[in-house]
């Protein structure tokens, strides 16, 4: 049973035990029920603390068993903080490091509540698209009033319980030892006569609720444009004000239940369990021993490299920054240096952190430096024989179980690591600019890759706050991969008829943060132009339309030169619609033979996305990615696909593979559908009536 008994001179301990964080799983569930009904049952006890062993009071409803039968079965979470509620003899709650969402709730039935500080207080439900299910909307306003409780249900932000110490929702901070403060409060309060107050019986007080009621909705609608469960959060509370605590529970029951059905709902559910999936490689076992990164080096102090260090240091890490020539490193610490201060600025740094950070950094220009660095990540350029003159270098200064992380991102990992002689220490670590920003981590795993590496590599992303998903070595590894495909179907309808401003504001309907031609005026144009320059060398095959080289002929690389696919104005970021590369753009469909037709804003959505999904199918055949929840995952953190969605692979299983084979087999019969080759994985998927997500 997931719960241990124990008495202690009148007072009987119920501890929860389901590791890692005491989820409430059904056997938890039931083993708080017993242990309930077996101090009712027992003369010689008078009070009941309710506690959690380990890490956590209770991290909340157990996530494994989502979608599965146990999470509905009785004894329910609702059901057992009745039982709870109802006990005659008062029951204690003991709260240490994390009570959230169901563990609070159940802290919530208890009559008294004992914290100590540090405690993580929060109900993050509407995270999950979800709301507080058991009570939690009805019970935590009668706690601590209805502002706080919405600001931390509509928020889902933990809040630390010190600072909940005159909330109303403890009755005690226990300063010293957390059991021994339980105890002896259970014991007074045991010696009380009954009843013991139950928060359902007290009345949720503020001079106007209905109007504060009305400014959470409107202070919500910015954030919730996309997401019901917000809305439904005030719906519920403002439910238990207006119709007292029993006919507010139900209502809360009615808004849980529809949801949890909600695509949104599910979205958030797949992005929460793909961030945790992410980090479990399926042939590395969890308990792999990891190597010990305590100093780092990264080699290039350009925009990526400073990035890259600011990780490091950001997570108090020393790094060893290396370049070539004095005035680059000099540039270099100018630029990390710059982008603290901004954080200082904008007060999300405190002055004397900037130093600290500074301190941490070791500017050199002597591999000999790099000697102890127990991780070298470089990033310089992305040429085959300057990453050869470095690898080289570093087999021979690197100690032995250093780890040599490659920032490419496109190039041949398996090449690189054939530059020295310990392959099996080489991996690749693709970040995305601004590296001290953007969360997404690819970690590209060499053929010869040991694996306690990948287990070092993907603890050590955790650390410094990245999303890391494992890619196997191709051309773009995972995300540049699949935008290759959605960029090459952007250029064939604009060929075929539409314009930049039409596909950018039909995918940005979509939900994503910027539509192609705007992100590539935002990156510069002649970034893209390199790359087919060399996809046109090693793969003539691959049929492009021409349309964006003849754009990059004319110098129109963007906002850096002041014009792109859109015009722009000094010092304005805004994209202007550019009538000479609109006209350019029809001259150019003219040149080619293609007639121009009218291009629904749905068939530019279905060929961005379904490109994307096409080629994170074979990406799946072929093994680069694992599972379908790590391509997602790589374009929700790293290339802003709409969290409501869920990533490309969860919005296709939404939209059914049925119904993306049949699009896709009809843009093949299009002009340019010689870019549509049909991964088998769709087809077979279809066939069964199954997704990509299970
Ligand atoms: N149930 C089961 N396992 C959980 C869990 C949970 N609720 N939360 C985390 N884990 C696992 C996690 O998968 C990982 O496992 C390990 O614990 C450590 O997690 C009715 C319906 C609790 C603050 O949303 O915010 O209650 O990978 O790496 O950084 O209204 O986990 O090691 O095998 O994140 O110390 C609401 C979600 C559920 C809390 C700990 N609860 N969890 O953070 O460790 S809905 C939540 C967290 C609900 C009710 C509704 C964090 C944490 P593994 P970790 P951490």
């Amino acid at each position: 049973m997931a719960v241990d008994y124990t008495t202690h001179d009148g007072v009987a301990v119920i501890t929860l035990n389901n590791p890692p964080v005491n989820g409430l799983g059904l056997s938890t569930r039931a083993g708080i029920v017993e242990g309930i009904e077996r101090a009712q049952n027992d003369p010689g006890i008078e009070a009941i603390v309710l506690t959690g062993a380990g890490k956590a009071f209770s991290g909340g409803a157990d996530i494994t068993e989502f979608n599965t039968p146990k999470a509905t079965q009785e004894p329910t979470l609702a059901t057992v903080i009745k039982i709870v509620e109802g006990s005659a003899k008062p029951v204690v709650a003991a709260i240490h490091s994390v009570a959230m969402g169901g563990g609070l709730e159940l802290a919530l039935g208890a009559h008294y509540r004992v914290a100590a500080p540090g405690a993580q207080i929060a109900l993050p439900e509407v995270k999950l698209g979800i709301l507080p299910g058991a009570g939690g909307t009805q019970r935590l306003p009668r706690a601590i009033g209805l502002e706080a409780a919405l600001n931390m249900i509509v928020s889902g932000t933990p809040v630390m319980s010190e600072k909940l110490a005159d909330s109303g929702l403890f009755d005690e901070l226990a300063q010293g030892d957390l059991a021994e403060a339980a105890l002896a409060f259970a014991r007074k309060v045991g010696a009380k006569e009954g009843p013991h107050p139950k928060l359902r019986d007290r009345r949720i007080e503020h001079p106007n609720a209905a109007g504060f009621i009305q400014f959470a909705r409107n202070s919500v609608a910015a954030v919730a444009k996309h997401f019901p469960a917000p809305h439904k959060c005030i719906d519920a509370v403002e439910a238990g004000v207006q119709n007292g605590f029993d006919k507010g529970l139900a209502f809360e029951r009615e808004c849980f239940i529809a949801l949890v059905q909600t695509p949104e709902s599910r979205a958030l559910r797949h992005a929460f369990f793909g961030e945790r999936a992410a980090s479990k490689i399926p042939d590395v076992p969890s308990d792999t021993p990891v190597r010990d990164i305590n100093q780092v080096a990264v080699i290039g102090a350009g925009t990526m490299g400073g990035g890259i260090a600011m990780n490091f240091i950001n997570a108090g890490i020393p790094v060893t920054l290396l370049e070539t020539r004095q005035e680059a490193l000099d540039r270099g610490l100018a630029t990390i240096r710059k982008n603290y201060e901004a954080s200082v600025r904008k007060g999300k740094l405190k002055p004397e952190a900037l130093e600290q950070r500074m301190a941490l950094i070791t500017p050199t220009l002597s591999y000999d430096d790099l000697k102890n660095a127990d991780l070298i990540v470089e990033a310089v350029f992305e040429e085959l024989d300057v990453k050869e003159q470095v690898f080289r270098r570093l087999d021979e200064v690197a100690k032995q179980g250093a780890i040599l992380a490659s920032n490419t991102s496109t190039l041949d990992v398996d090449r690189i690591a054939a530059f020295t002689k310990r392959p099996q220490d080489v991996v690749g670590m693709h970040f995305f600019s601004p590296a001290n920003v953007m969360k997404l981590l690819e970690v590209v795993r060499g053929r010869e890759t040991a694996k306690d590496v990948l287990a070092t590599v993907m603890k050590l992303a955790k650390k410094i706050r990245k999303t890391a998903v494992v890619s196997g070595v191709c051309d773009g590894f995972i995300g540049n991969r699949m935008i290759e495909q959605y960029i090459r179907q952007a250029l064939f309808m604009l060929e075929e008829g539409a314009l930049p401003a039409q596909v950018d504001r039909a995918i940005e309907k979509f939900g994503f943060a910027m539509g192609p031609f705007r992100m590539s005026d935002l990156a510069g144009n002649d970034i893209g132009w390199a790359i087919r320059k060399r996809r046109y060398q090693e793969h003539p095959d691959m049929h492009y339309s021409k349309i964006a080289d003849r754009l990059c002929e004319t110098g129109r690389f963007g906002q850096k030169t002041g014009g792109g696919w859109y015009d722009y104005k000094a010092g304005d970021r805004t994209a202007y619609p550019s009538k000479v590369v609109d006209d350019m753009i029809v001259a150019f469909s003219k040149e080619a033979n293609a007639g121009r037709r009218k291009i629904s804003d749905e068939e530019i959505v279905e060929r961005l996305v379904f490109s994307l999904v096409n080629e994170g199918a074979k990406i799946l055949e072929e093994g680069i990615a694992s599972k379908a929840s790590d391509i997602d995952m790589v374009y929700l953190a790293g290339y802003g696909f709409p969290l409501y969605r869920g990533g490309p692979m969860l919005y296709a299983d939404t939209v059914g593979l049925y119904n993306v084979e049949r699009a896709i087999r009809r843009y093949a019969a299009q002009p340019n559908g010689d870019a549509w080759q049909l991964a088998s994985g769709i087809a077979a998927l279809a066939a069964q009536g199954r997704g990509f997500n299970g």
